[in-house]
């Protein structure tokens, strides 16, 4: 039983952050034998849309014109242009020179071409291991979405096979348009209406029993804009109260909430298209308040909601805190925040999620966000210390492997 003094501190809890194998609640990602959603390589990299939206920042040239090109046509204007013509300062160009670095390729070779072969000659599943070995994940939620044509096929053809990638329900089509996507529900055998009458909130709760079931979800999740208010008298609001909170007590599974997305600001740049806005905290303390047997995974964008948030969680032992969601995914912000959640929740949150949309994510978002968090938990040990607390290298492990995975996992009731 080690005793952790001033001066191993800091090593003990690098070692221990390092160490760690994670649990990713939120990402992107799909199973290699999901075809091509299963997405990886330099080219994938560099055209990942936050980098689309810095390239942006400087080319002159028509959208359109750039969406057309091939994908390695646009990972080499993007190269050029971030990482050559300029440092590549920002969170996400910093990234894929982390990815590069931890795969152990030479950043300053400056040449795709490079990249391509050395990652190529890799076999795909070696590939996946080391992917995940590196950054020190041992399982990754997904976004599963049915109304997906392409995703659909691959689940009712193929199936996931590999057990790392666990499923996520995601109803974003189902909550935020309904009036556009309720026949899409009619073409997969489910008898609902426009209006929501008795039949079609029981035939939605079929569609979310059997969706659950056969992707075997571990949670169900929607994004929502900055004016998401519940309740009201709104598709998304009723099917939310009528339908998915209910399944979700039946199944015994959490809905994660991610409030603050405004979709589609500038719809040229397609997936870069998206903004931010502050939502109102009192629709969570309803949901909070008003469904106290349903567990609530809550992740806001604005950063003006984030205190709001930590103090709402202290007010609901069925809210769970997690990630720095996109535009809070960068290190200042991150430090402040999960600062701010230790500060006010102890350890009882989920303090990152990748939101990886390309394997090689989860070596920068992970590597990246150790060392952050690794410099905020030495300080608040060093605080216990002061104050002549004993604290042992297992209650640090303990700790460390709480916010990473256990803390998930016993708020959702299931073992890893
Ligand atoms: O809605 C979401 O799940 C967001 O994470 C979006 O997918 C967004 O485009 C993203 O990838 N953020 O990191
Ligand atoms: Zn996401």
């Amino acid at each position: 039983m080690a005793v952790i003094n001033q001066d191993n501190l800091t090593m003990v809890i690098t070692k221990e952050v390092e160490r760690v194998q994670v649990t990713d609640i939120h990402t992107h990602l799909y199973p290699p034998g999901f075809g091509d959603m299963f997405l990886y390589g330099i080219d994938e990299l560099l055209t990942y849309h936050y980098l689309i939206a810095e390239f942006f920042r400087y080319a002159t040239m028509d959208y359109e014109k750039f969406f057309s090109l091939s994908k390695m046509q646009q990972a080499e204007l993007i190269y050029q242009t971030l990482f050559i013509k300029h440092s590549p300062v920002s969170e996400a160009q910093r990234g894929v020179l982390t990815v590069l670095k931890e795969l152990g390729l030479d950043v300053n070779k400056r040449d795709l071409r490079v990249f391509r072969e050395q990652i190529s000659i890799i076999p795909v599943m070696e590939y996946v291991n080391r992917i995940f070995a590196l950054a020190g994940v041992k399982e990754v939620i997904m976004t599963n979405d049915p109304f997906d044509s392409t995703e659909r096929q691959w689940w009712e053809k193929v199936g996931n096979k590999d057990p790392r990638f666990k499923a996520a329900l995601r109803l974003d089509p189902l909550l935020n348009d309904y009036e556009k996507n309720y026949k899409e529900l009619i073409k997969l055998g489910y008898r609902v209406d426009r209006c929501l009458d008795e039949n079609t909130i029981s035939e939605i709760k079929r569609y979310l029993k059997d969706w659950v079931k056969k992707i075997n979800a571990v949670y169900m999740a929607v994004s929502l804009p900055p004016d998401f208010t519940v309740p009201e008298d709104s598709y998304c609001s009723r099917i939310l109260e009528l339908c998915v909170l209910p399944i979700c007590k039946e199944v015994k599974i959490p809905l994660a909430l991610m409030i603050g997305v405004k979709r589609s600001v500038n719809p040229y740049l397609g997936l870069a298209a998206d903004s931010l806005g502050k939502a109102d905290i009192r629709s969570i303390e309803y949901l909070c308040r008003t469904y106290p047997e349903n567990k609530f995974l809550v992740t806001m964008l604005s950063k003006e909601n984030q205190h709001e948030l930590v103090v709402t969680a202290r007010k609901f032992r069925n809210l769970m805190v997690f990630g720095c969601w996109w535009f809070l995914n960068n290190p200042d912000m991150v430090k402040e925040i999960t600062s701010m959640r230790l500060d006010t929740l102890g350890l009882s949150f989920i303090p990152q999620h990748s939101d990886a949309r390309v394997l090689e994510h989860l070596i920068y978002k992970w590597v990246h966000f150790r060392k952050i968090i690794a410099g905020v938990l030495t300080k608040k040990y060093q605080l216990l210390l002061e104050n002549g607390w004993r604290v042992t290298e297992e209650e640090i492990k303990r700790d460390i492997e709480d916010l990473f995975s256990n803390n998930f996992w016993n708020f959702v009731g299931r073992n890893s």
